[in-house]
């Protein structure tokens, strides 16, 4: 192995050798401690030490890296204290994640490290949206991710490679290429002859170089930093190297050849580079030991902290409510009090003098957060020059710009992704869905990434997700589809779905003004169908708050979006029946008490949704009530859903598909009861 000391310093030389030798001791360790029973499981990086060592020591402490299972040598070289690090791996409440994450999935706003999720591919995208917040900011900086050969396979890969390229986003993306994902060779994961060919492809430049050579990664990541930083592009890097061990310990190694250890075991990082440092009179022998000494007893001396404060942890096992209570609190982030993000002094709206559509309501919304809020960007399919499909963006790139109105390729996973990696840098952003639908391909984002971030390691998402949803146009399986059940399903986001102008607006501020992920769903049918009260002043509706359309005594309907459309239609066509209606507005968190007072005025209720009736919201309405209002119950809650089919296409089909064509029907049946 060919060493280039350049003009490095005997320090720096030095402190790189300590460098890379911390984690290799540390993994010695940690495998004795697999042995013992007193961690579950590791994923090891022997072998592949000098890429994390020579990527960090070559970056700003202050530039975001999205680091993986093997880069132990990322948190090592960013200084954190070791005992933390062992209490994050044995799980326990003092480490990084109070015991919610495993191994290197977690993060430290501190020491400016995105830890993964379990998934491959997500972290690519977040290090786009932390380098866009750099270049908006026009920071001298660069963010970097890391994948594994395997990694290249997904299709966040591709999607953040490209958006990074697009944008002229100053990112390093580093391939470790260890021949293998899990037990799969790389003859088997793609075609190309290099990783690194795939960079041309999206029109950035790329390397390829020794991964187990420190100086080379430490050299070439500090002059591709320097490129990316003065060129404002991103960059490919292609590190070979080889995992000595299992992909996790359990696994064993039984599909690579044997032969291919001893080839590695000669190529490895820290054997080599000891050689170096020892032929070039850096160091030697007695050096040597009395460094790997020194370093051996700080992990004994951390390690014993670590151990120390698992046996604490443990004994405190019998605080249940203490817990449960800690454990709910952590998933959302709360707003700095007195900001505009607690909404205190912009909840109440002055009465409206005018009136507007409900397109108009969401627009008005929208601009006037991006003239509030500096540092809110804006992200969609053709929503600059051209509006966005429903014109919700109209003429705002005019006003802001392109910087802040950002038409995105067709990618939604990794503008998700981006968004996430705007608020690590304090940005907000909203994201447009061109149609609710299309959330699919930007799912696994929103439902680990920006959900579960707070909970997992603290960190908010500060992310509103558009989404122009629902049925009644004629337009078929795919754009027509209710699906706000999946994230009601999932802890962590909030979702809300209003139904008229004023809380179109309202709740679209209060959602841009949250610090946490919100998605934000409006009905394409009310855009220009419905008119109401429209506030000129910049308001808040309360997020969790549902609001009493009518107040009955017959019979009560617990609904939402068109919902609360169907059902005061029905209600003016039937004077007779006093009916109670409630719209639930937001749908996580549901306004339990409105729920409760709904069912106490009426003790009849139907809930009611445009969305398929199995899994809906209105079983999860209905069970909430049966448990906590039977007593004022007179009948079975009805549920009124549309049916459990897709959309269909066809005008008349659609009209029995959706829940109105038996809403009449079960109301009466509910009153006759
Ligand atoms: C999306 C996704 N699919 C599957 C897995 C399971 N898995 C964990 S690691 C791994 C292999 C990864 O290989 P590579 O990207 O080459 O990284 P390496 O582990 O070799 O460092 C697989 C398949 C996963 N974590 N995420």
């Amino acid at each position: 192995m060919q060493f280039h000391r350049n003009n490095l310093s005997e320090d720096t030389l030095i402190d790189l050798y300590k460098k890379l030798l911390f984690p290799r001791l540390i993994e010695e360790k940690m495998l004795l401690l697999l042995r013992q029973g007193k961690i579950s499981k590791w994923f090891s990086g022997i072998g592949q030490e000098a890429i994390s060592v020579g990527v960090t020591y070559a970056l700003r402490p202050d530039e975001w890296i999205m680091p993986l299972h093997r880069n132990l040598g990322v948190f090592t070289g960013r200084n954190m204290p070791l005992h933390e690090l062992f209490q994050q791996w044995q799980g326990v409440e003092d480490g990084y994640t109070k015991g919610r994450e495993r191994s290197f999935h977690f993060g430290s706003r501190e020491h400016f490290i995105c830890g993964m999720i379990s998934h491959l591919g997500p972290q690519l995208a977040i290090a786009d949206g932390v380098s866009l917040a750099y270049k908006l900011k026009k920071e001298q900086k660069i963010s970097l991710a890391f994948t594994g050969d395997g990694g290249t396979s997904e299709g966040d890969f591709h999607e953040a490679l490209n958006v990074a390229a697009v944008w002229d986003l100053p990112v390093i993306f580093i391939i470790e290429n260890n021949g293998y994902g899990l037990s799969t060779p790389v003859s088997e994961q793609y075609r190309c002859k290099n990783l690194v060919d795939k960079a041309a492809g999206y029109g950035m430049e790329g390397v390829q170089i020794d991964g187990n050579n420190v100086l080379s990664v430490y050299e070439t990541v500090k002059g591709v930093r320097e490129y990316c930083i003065k060129n404002q592009k991103p960059y490919l890097i292609e590190c070979i190297t080889f995992r000595m061990r299992g992909h996790e310990e359990a696994s064993g190694v039984k599909y690579v050849p044997k032969e291919m250890f001893a080839h590695w075991l000669e190529k490895d990082p820290i054997k080599n580079y000891e050689l170096f440092l020892i032929e070039e009179g850096l160091l030697d022998h007695l050096a040597v030991a009395a460094i790997r000494n020194e370093i051996k007893e700080h992990i004994e001396a951390e390690l014993k902290i670590a151990l120390t404060s698992a046996e604490r942890t443990r004994g405190n096992a019998a605080d249940r409510k203490r817990r449960t209570e800690r454990e709910r609190d952590d998933v959302f982030a709360k707003p700095e009090p007195g900001t505009i993000s607690s909404g205190e002094k912009i909840r109440s709206a002055a009465p409206a003098g005018r009136t507007g559509r409900f397109i108009d309501a969401i627009k008005e919304g929208l601009h006037q957060s991006l003239v509030q809020h500096h540092n809110l960007v804006v992200m969609g399919q053709d929503i600059a020059e051209y509006g966005g499909a429903f014109k919700i963006t109209e003429g705002f790139v005019d006003e802001f710009g392109k910087e802040r109105i950002r038409n995105t390729p067709l990618c939604e996973s990794a503008i998700v992704g981006a968004a996430l990696g705007l608020s690590l840098e304090g940005f907000k952003s909203v994201m447009e869905m061109q149609f609710a639908d299309f959330v699919t391909v930007g799912f696994n984002q929103i439902i680990n990434s920006l959900a579960k971030i707070h909970y997992r390691w603290g960190q908010n998402a500060d992310v509103v997700i558009r989404m122009p949803t629902g049925a009644g146009v004629g337009a078929g399986p795919f754009h027509s589809q209710s699906n706000e059940a999946w994230f009601v399903h999932t802890p962590g986001l909030k979702v809300v779905y209003p139904s008229t102008s004023h809380d179109a607006k309202g709740l679209l501020i209060a959602a841009i003004n949250d610090p946490n992920p919100v998605m934000y769903f409006e009905h394409k049918a009310l855009y220009r169908s419905i008119t109401g009260p429209l506030p000129e002043s910049y308001y808040e509706v309360e997020i969790g708050k549902a609001r009493q359309v009518r107040t009955g005594h017959d019979v009560s309907i617990i609904t939402y979006g068109m919902g609360v459309i169907w059902a005061m239609e029905y209600a003016d066509a039937h004077p007779e029946i006093s009916m109670d209606i409630l719209d639930l507005r937001t749908l996580l968190p549901l306004d339990y008490k409105s729920i409760r007072t709904s069912v106490n005025n009426t003790g009849k209720v139907l809930v009611l949704h445009e969305d398929t009736l199995t899994g809906g919201i209105g079983g999860e309405v209905a069970a909430w009530i049966a448990q906590n209002c039977f007593e004022f119950l007179d009948a079975p809650i009805i549920r009124c859903a549309s049916l459990d089919t897709p959309v269909p296409f066809n005008i008349e089909l659609e009209k029995n598909f959706l829940a109105k064509s038996r809403l009449g029907e079960m109301i009466q049946k509910l009153i006759n009861y």
